[in-house]
């Protein structure tokens, strides 16, 4: 890796496995000795964010926000691994732009589970809370999710553990010499 870092940037459903897979990834950079930072809802939209709701425009400006963070932090040689559910394309190919345009790498991954799986899932029941109308504009029921359609990587977390899923990612990076 030569002066400036890269983005890993997740994207997918709710439960599709994003935020496990960055956990994954953050631990094995770590233990290469490679400085990386992950962004998520929790240190995002808790914080810079907090202004945000669901609807499209928020999403848009969530999106936008966190992709102008994630250059930033790339820029300063760190490994961003960005886990949001990023519906729309038009926005992602904003962030890939964005970083492509400082000469920064920009891996989209699309963690894909099909929707009955995440639905099963349902860590924290808001799909069941959504189906009920509990939860207005939710991804996957009641708003659009555009899945990439040229993604670097495409993770089907239905048919892989967590582990297998991570390690196709590890590849990735070290075939190319990242990490
Ligand atoms: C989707 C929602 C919604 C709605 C709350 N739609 O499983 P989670 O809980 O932790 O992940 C979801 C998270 C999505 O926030 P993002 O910032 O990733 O979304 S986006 O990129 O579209 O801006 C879910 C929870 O917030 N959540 N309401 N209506 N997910």
């Amino acid at each position: 890796l030569g002066q400036k870092g890269l983005t890993l940037w997740f994207t997918g459903l709710s439960a599709s496995g994003k935020s496990t897979l960055a956990c994954v990834l953050e631990q094995h950079l770590l233990h290469c000795g490679i400085a990386s930072y992950r962004l998520d809802g929790d240190n995002i939209r808790h914080g810079l964010n907090k202004d945000m709701g669901f609807g499209p425009k928020d999403r848009v400006e969530n999106i936008r926000r966190i992709a102008e963070v994630a250059k930033l932090f790339a820029d300063a040689t760190l490994i961003t691994l960005v886990s949001f559910i990023s519906p729309y394309r038009e926005d992602r190919d904003a962030a890939r732009k964005l970083h492509e345009e400082s000469g920064i790498p920009f891996i989209e991954i699309y963690v894909d589970a099909p929707l009955e799986i995440v639905e099963q899932r349902d860590p924290k029941g808001l799909y069941k809370k959504a189906k009920a109308g509990e939860i207005k504009e939710f991804t996957g029921i009641s708003a659009p999710y555009e899945a990439p359609t040229s993604p670097e990587l495409h993770i089907r977390t239905g048919e892989l553990s967590i582990e297998d899923g991570a390690k196709l990612i590890v590849d990735y990076l070290t075939e190319r010499g990242y990490c």
